[in-house]
């Protein structure tokens, strides 16, 4: 029988040689294929008399085993190699400017962020984030919301799984109040920010999905006071839908972490079968807005006797559907392209008030 320690170094050798999966696929044939080498000798077993047939078949079996494990780790090599070829040869530089001619197209919920944050900005207030999963304090109590607080039930919301060392469940944000908490805690008013992102409510149907977006917004001063809420939010919802004269009322409401707390509804027609904004004489809710709540303040570390702010909310789905005339919430979470070829925006629309929100 041919030299079996030879025929290992060379088998050996070829494997570790070989450059490419092509190439190493090949050694394994000429070695372990049908006709290969190794399989051809062990053909040659039937030959031999039965105390040699021993020997010779275990050295053949063990060769057989240890040139199939060198080809698996080489291939492991190759093909990690071949991975990290293939990621470098498509990287692609996300900092590059969006070309003019590009079809991608802006998601309505962001581009209707950048006009809410041109707006805001624009009247002095700083965009501030939070995480998405939260903890009870930031969610509910500091907002005064306590443990069997009804709001709680209402707020359907997604708890994590317990995390098992006696702490609390995490949850995901029913809102983005949380925003607003973690700011008054770290900060010294005065106070002037937005919190726009997701939040997450368990509801789903034509009228909800389980992630939504919303834009809440803080002021926090020595004298701020209601005339101040609503000379914003009416300077607001004016910069937002582009009409300078847009007829609005607030009706008083309820929420556990502002009072008084109010709803605001903007002047609006539904003649002929259109809605137009600014005219007419219905009115549409807009938003929730009012003083934040003097125990919400003092769970912050702001003392309500010195300090006192006003809060509002908006859900930004539906200021993007009444401006923009999308007539169905769950189709902003379909991912399909048509729709966005039809409501989305060119990437080089960047909302500014001097260059006017949606030229
Ligand atoms: C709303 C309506 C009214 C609000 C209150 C606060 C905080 F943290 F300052 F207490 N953040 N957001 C608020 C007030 C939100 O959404 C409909």
């Amino acid at each position: 029988m041919e030299d079996v320690d030879a025929l290992r170094r060379e088998l050996l050798d070829a494997v570790n040689a070989a450059g490419d999966l092509e190439t190493l696929d090949q050694v394994r044939v000429r070695a372990l294929g049908k006709k290969g080498r190794i399989t051809g000798l062990m053909k040659t077993l039937g030959d031999l008399d039965p105390e040699e047939r021993k020997a010779a078949g275990q050295r053949l079996n063990a060769l057989k085993e240890e040139v199939g494990e060198a080809i698996e780790q080489r291939r492991a090599v190759l093909e990690e190699a071949a991975l990290d070829a293939q990621l470098e040869a498509e990287k692609v530089d996300i900092t590059l400017p969006a070309r003019p001619e590009s079809p991608g197209r802006v998601h309505p919920i962001s581009q209707t962020f950048d006009e809410v944050t041109a707006i805001f900005a624009a009247m002095g207030f700083e965009v501030a984030e939070g995480p998405d999963i939260e903890d009870d304090f930031h969610n509910f109590n500091a907002l005064n919301i306590p443990p069997e607080h009804p709001a709680r039930q209402m707020h359907d919301t997604f708890y994590l799984a317990d995390p098992g060392d006696g702490g609390e469940r995490p949850l995901l944000r029913t809102h983005t109040s949380p925003v607003q908490i973690r700011t008054m805690q770290h900060t010294t008013p005065p106070i002037r920010v937005i919190a726009p992102g997701r939040t997450f409510r368990c509801d789903s149907d034509m009228t909800h999905t389980p992630m939504f977006h919303q834009v809440e917004g803080l002021v926090v001063d020595r004298t701020t006071h209601m005339g101040h809420l609503k000379g914003c939010l009416i300077d607001f919802v004016k910069a937002y839908f582009e009409v300078p004269d847009v007829p609005t009322r607030f009706r008083p409401s309820f929420f556990p972490f502002t009072e008084p707390s109010a709803e605001m509804d903007i002047g609006c027609s539904h003649q002929g079968g259109g809605l137009t904004i600014g005219a007419g004489d219905d009115w549409m809710e807009i938003l929730g807005c009012g003083m934040v709540h003097p125990n919400v303040l003092t769970a912050c570390g702001i003392d309500p006797e010195v300090y006192q702010g006003f809060a509002f909310g908006l859900g930004m789905e539906r200021i993007a559907m009444l401006k923009y005339g999308i007539p169905d919430l769950r189709t902003f979470f379909d991912a399909d392209l048509r729709w966005l070829r039809h409501y989305g925006f060119a990437a080089l629309d960047v909302p500014t008030l001097a260059g006017g929100l949606t030229r």
